[in-house]
Formats: C-alpha cells, structure tokens, sequence
C-alpha cells in the first residue's frame, strides 16, 4: 500500500494539491487540483477572498476521496506576510486584506517614532519591505485599533486555514518570520517590541516548527470531504517550502551556506542559506533578509519583483484584447534588441495601475530607450530581472565571501527557458532550472520528514535530484 501525503500550495495567482508519494527513493508527484487566486477590491481595500481559497481547498480534498488516494497527512503552505485576526467567537475582524494594498503606505514613519529602521533589523534581521506584516499591524492600529482590543488570535494565512481544517490554532515559524515581529537570535516572537508597538501581546503565541503535527481534521470537515488525515505543518511560507526542495547531488553534501537559489514565481527570491542571521548594517544596506527556515536555516535572500511584472503585463495586454501566453511573450522578447534595463525594485512596480506604463516611464525618466511593442515590454523586464540577478550575486558574494559557481532556479518561472539563458549570461553563473514544483515538494518533504520517510532536510534534497529532471543553461551558449 502506498502512503500518500498532500500538499496544498497557494501562490498569489494560483494554488494547487498535490498528492506525494515516495517509490524505491523518488518522489513520485500527482496534481489532483488547480485554482486561481489573486486580491480584488473590497471595502476599498485588495483583499484575499479567504472563504473562497477555503472552499477550493476542501474541493481539492474531495478530489483524493474520489481518486481513491487518501492522505495519511497534509500541510498548507501559502505566500507570507498576511494574516487575519479573530475574536473571542473565531469571527474574522475585518477581511484578509493582501500585501499590495496601499493602507501601509506612511507606516513605516509611524513604526520610526517607536524604534529605528537599523534596530529593527538589528532585532529581527527581517529586511524594510513596506508590506510586511508589522506595517500592517501599525495600519490596523491606526484604522481599527478596535480588532486589536477584541482580537483573541492572530493567525497568517495557512495557520488560518489549518485552524479551519482542525480547529486548532497554531503559529507556524518561517511565516512567523516574515512579520518582522520575531527575533533573529532567538526565533521566538519580540515581546519586547509587540509590547512597545502596543500590539496585543495575547495575539502572539508559541511558535510551532515544521513537521509539527496540528490534530486530525474536524468531524464536520471529515464528512464534507470523505475522509480524514492529519495536518501536519510544511515550512507554511510558500519560499521556505520551494527553498528546501532545491536539488542536490547525491555525491554531494549539504553544508548549510553552499547553495545559491532563486524561487522564481510571483517574486524572485536569490539568496543562499546561513547557519545563523546576518543582522549587521553591512547586510541591512545591501538589502538581504533572514528568513526562518527549516531547521533553524536561515534563507539569507533578496526580494526581487520577479514574474508579477510580466504577469501583469499578461493581464493588461490581454484586457485590450492582445492575449498572448507566456512561452509567446518569451519569443517576442527574444526577437528584441532593446538595451533598457529598469530597476525591477522600483517601488512603482508594486501595485501599478498599468505595469506597461510605469514600465515605458521609468525609461522616459531614466532617458533610456522606451520600449512600445509587447514583445519589447517583455524583453526590458527580462532582461532587467536578469541584470538584477547579475547584481545579486556579486552583492551576496561580497557579504558572505564565498564564490558560488552555479544557481539553482526552482519553482514555476524555472520553465521560462528565455529567462533562465538571460539568467546564465547576465550571471556568469551555470544554470540549473527545475523542479517547477518546488514549493508543493517541500511542502510534501517536511511532511514526509516528520513520517520518517526521509532521515534529513540532505537527504531529501538528494531524493529531489533523483526524482526530477533539471535543465543546465551555461553562460555565453
Ligand atoms: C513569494 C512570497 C515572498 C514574500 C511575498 C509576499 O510567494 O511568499 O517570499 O516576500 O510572497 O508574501
């Protein structure tokens, strides 16, 4: 009999299951279900609509009773940063509002009359990005400071979900990291600055690791999906899932540091792992974060906008009636010659009404060449995503002092071969593109992980390569 795990990943476009099994050493993958996703407007704020995501989710469970395939246990990872607040009767306060929302706008000044830019990330080693989960908060504070008195839980996206699921509430660690919220030398919650930020210090409970089992599904969700499993928690930050789930040789070894990886999906996240959180100044001005990961790792990574820029112009393109598919985009793109990088960071590439535009302005400003068809679009956000990559590099190889000879790509823009040959050439660096499915294999792996399928994060990462096929792209072919 085949022990079946399943993974419920949800990006900031689409979600997924997938069922997991592992077969004489591989992992062998299923995709049972699909969905999208994205924030809409509501109350006049871009929110998550999390009742639907939940419907999808259980829909994606009835999949497994039909095909006959039940899970012994599974675990929903999602992107970060976001969360909900309940009351005493588990009633959300206020909707799921999403990242891209502008309510944090000006919040970081309010969050600078409380404690510094540089002892914040002295504290948390978490980098400035205007969305993370303590803006928010300080926006909460400032607009409805009223679900901070009645709130009695705070809960990120995926813990709300497994609280739905099995009516236990647990606060799941590399999420938790992403609020800024908790300590890098610790990895417990900062009482010191919830307390100071006059956030509800109740809201902040234990932190639970990784593999850590969370109950059995509720008998009335049990009914509804014909049958039950356990939840156990994945790395439920969707970057700390794909990151585990980076390939290695099965000759090699798993020392904490080697490894350069970009997880290539909505964002681009390019970074390596540490041992331990780099909080200095050096690292907080060269805008690296320090991620919780599995097994205490740190993801010592950049956060580069990544596909949400072609994504977006996808979307508009296809609004005025042009609907071209990425692979489409790709070859426009490659017929180009257009030498105009932008700066992917800009902030006006976060939530623009029009990404065509600011992308078109931002070159009008700079004075470079101002790109006008969709394919020329296309190429300056590859290329600049490329260049950014290029620079990432050298930055990350001057703080840590290590030359890193390859990168692996994973998750769902590994499959954009124009990408990835920009990547080698703008890199110096080999390329190793795949699994595509990262972030749903890390999230199976911690679960498997916790069954004792595998023995170590090393030798799932061994498995990984055995398992999925990997494209190399050299510099300069
Ligand atoms: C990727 C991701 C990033 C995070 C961003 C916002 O999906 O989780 O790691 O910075 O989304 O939550």
């Amino acid at each position: 009999m085949e022990k079946y795990y399943l993974a419920v990943d949800i990006g900031a476009s689409s979600g997924r299951h997938i069922l997991g099994t592992v077969r004489e050493g591989k992992l062998v993958l299923q995709e049972i279900y699909r969905f999208d996703n994205g924030m809409k407007q509501q109350d006049g704020h871009l929110c998550w609509d999390v009742d639907s995501l939940f419907y999808e989710i259980k829909e994606g469970m009835k999949q497994c009773r039909k095909l006959g395939k039940i899970p012994a246990t599974m675990g929903i990872d999602t992107w970060a940063v976001d969360f909900v607040l309940l009351d005493g009767e588990n009633r959300m306060l206020g909707n799921a509002v999403g990242y891209r929302d502008d309510r944090t706008q000006g919040m970081d000044n309010k969050l600078y009359e409380t404690i510094s830019l540089n002892d914040l990330y002295r504290r948390t080693g978490i980098q400035k990005q205007i969305f993370n989960t303590i803006y928010q908060l300080m926006a909460v504070r400032e607009e409805t400071p009223e679900y901070l008195e009645k709130g009695e839980s705070f809960l990120m996206i995926p813990d709300y979900f497994h609280y739905l699921l099995t009516g236990v509430k647990k606060q799941e660690y590399t999420n938790a990291t992403t609020t800024q919220l908790v300590s890098g030398e610790t990895g417990t919650w900062d009482y010191e600055l919830i307390r100071k930020l006059g956030l509800t210090e109740r809201l902040f409970g234990e932190l639970s690791m990784p593999g850590t089992s969370v109950g059995p599904l509720t008998k009335a969700i049990e009914e509804e999906v014909g049958f039950t499993c356990q939840v156990v928690l994945p790395a439920t930050h969707d970057t700390g899932s794909a990151v585990m789930a980076v390939p290695l040789d099965p000759n090699g070894e798993d020392s904490v540091g080697d490894l350069l990886y970009i997880s290539s999906g909505t964002w681009s996240l390019m970074g390596t792992e540490l041992p331990k959180a780099d909080c200095t100044m050096e690292s907080m001005e060269a805008n690296f974060t320090n991620e919780g990961g599995y097994d205490h790792r740190f993801r010592y990574l950049k956060n580069i906008m990544g596909l949400w820029m072609i994504q977006s112009v996808k979307k508009e393109l296809k609004e005025k009636g042009e609907a071209y598919s990425f692979a489409e985009l790709c070859q426009m793109a490659s017929e180009e010659v257009i030498p105009s990088i932008v700066d992917c960071n800009d902030p006006a590439f976060l939530s623009p009404e029009s990404m065509i535009m600011e992308v078109q302005n931002f070159c009008r400003r700079s004075g470079l060449e101002v790109p006008k068809t969709p394919g020329q679009i296309a190429a300056v956000i590859y290329n600049s995503l490329a260049a950014c990559y290029g620079n990432t590099v050298k930055e990350l190889e001057s703080i840590t002092g290590r030359t890193y000879p390859a990168i692996h790509v994973v998750g769902g823009g590994s499959n954009a071969e124009y990408l990835n040959r920009l990547t080698a050439d703008r890199t110096g660096r080999t390329v190793y593109a795949g699994p595509g499915e990262a972030t749903a294999i890390g999230n199976l792996l911690a679960q498997m992980l916790a069954a004792g399928e595998f023995e170590s994060l090393e030798q799932a990462r061994k498995a990984v390569y055995r398992s999925f096929a990997v494209k190399e792209y050299k510099p300069g072919n």
